[in-house]
């Protein structure tokens, strides 16, 4: 294993002219680790302790998982490599739909097994990254022992938990933890890894525009200096199914705009990922400040909640969700949710959606205007 944190050997010459011959290779990353927390030592002692003596080890994901807990995975799983541990597995409950994320583990061939093909029973860790245990986006019995949590999501009590967690809410990605824990430990990020990291902070941060800290920016650009970009830019840039124009047809076609408040209705869809998905393109829509969008999967109304400059999204979501009795959160600029219905419901779960988030933005009485 090269003692060096970045991958040297594909590193394009650099055109800055800062820096001289024999200036440290390593001082950036130095000035970086100097930018982490002081306790992030202790952390990745504890969670090491914890995970070291481990025989067979699960990492798992929340259901339809993004790009940001694709690569916490993967990074967390090569740091267990680091520490010999080669037993574990990467796992995720619903499926991946979206075209960029399926392209994400196809190029980068990281190993996932779906969660249906596991028996739990047969692991004595189990390590949770970009979510909660409890929350309603996690494939696991209530029931189930954790080992540990890496988050970035707002959990409202952490006292007294039996497991090891670090859940940082005012980072921008679970990536900029598992990066920092990957430097710290002194760990080889490879041209694949690094790209995926960067990659998880890239999409979760919206490209650096929302939810961002100073340690997001610094394994940013780090991991900028050890990722491959032509394989980002293929994973960004995949070819796409017919189903992905249809259903921004039907997204084009029942936007409604309600003053500063956009909402769009994909209706159907056949993976809850595309929400999410869809939600940026018209977020882009100009004089819209929230962005609201729905989807119906299984039973269930899935939604997304963008803010352009007011940090509500992630609050108003949850609000919007337990209003209906569903789960949601998120942070500042970005926030989603999943409501489930009874088939009497059906017909009226988006009305009564549109009634909730109206009155939750104060546009109770705007009429909505079509944008075609
Ligand atoms: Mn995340």
């Amino acid at each position: 294993m090269p003692s060096s944190t970045i991958n040297d050997a594909d590193r394009q010459p650099s055109t800055e002219g800062s820096g001289s011959a024999d200036e440290d290779p390593l001082l950036h990353i130095k000035k970086c680790l100097a930018l982490f927390p002081d306790n992030l030592g202790d952390k990745l002692a504890a969670f090491k302790a914890k995970v070291v003596s481990a025989e067979s080890i699960l990492i798992l994901t929340h259901d339809y998982p993004d790009p940001d807990c694709i690569a916490s995975a993967y990074g967390v799983s090569h740091l267990l490599e680091f520490w010999g541990k080669t037993n574990t597995t990467i796992s995720f409950g619903g499926f991946v739909g979206r075209a960029e994320n399926r392209a994400m583990i196809r190029y980068l061939n990281i190993n996932i097994i779906p969660y249906v093909l596991l028996e739990i029973k047969d692991f004595d860790c189990i390590i949770l990254v970009d979510c909660f245990p409890g929350r309603n986006n996690v494939s696991l019995p209530s029931t189930t022992p954790i080992t540990a949590v890496l988050d970035h999501h707002y959990v409202d009590n952490m006292n007294n938990l039996p497991f090891f967690h670090d859940v940082r809410c005012d980072m921008g990605a679970t990536s900029t933890i598992v990066t920092e824990y990957l430097l710290k430990a002194g760990c080889y990020i490879p041209t694949k890894l690094a790209t995926a990291l960067f990659y998880g902070i890239m999409t979760d941060t919206g490209d650096m525009g929302r939810d961002t800290s100073i340690e997001d920016i610094e394994c940013y650009r780090i991991l900028f200096d050890a990722m491959d970009s032509r394989l980002l830019a293929r994973i960004q840039h995949p070819d796409r199914d017919a189903e992905f124009f249809r259903i921004m047809h039907r997204g084009v076609e029942s936007m409604t705009v309600y003053n500063n408040v956009g909402h769009v209705h994909l209706g159907q869809i056949i993976s809850p990922d595309y929400v999410g998905e869809m939600i940026d393109i018209f977020h882009s829509l100009e004089k819209i400040e929230i962005t609201i969008c729905t989807g119906i999967f299984k039973k269930n109304v899935f939604f997304s909640i963008r803010s352009k400059h007011r940090d509500e999204a992630g609050r108003s979501a949850e609000a919007i969700a337990k209003a209906l009795n569903g789960g949601g959160g998120g942070h500042g600029r970005a926030g989603a949710g999943r409501i489930p219905f009874t088939p009497e419901q059906g017909v009226t779960i988006i009305d009564r959606f549109i009634a909730i988030f109206k009155e939750t933005f104060n546009i109770a009485d705007v009429n909505g205007n079509k944008i075609v």
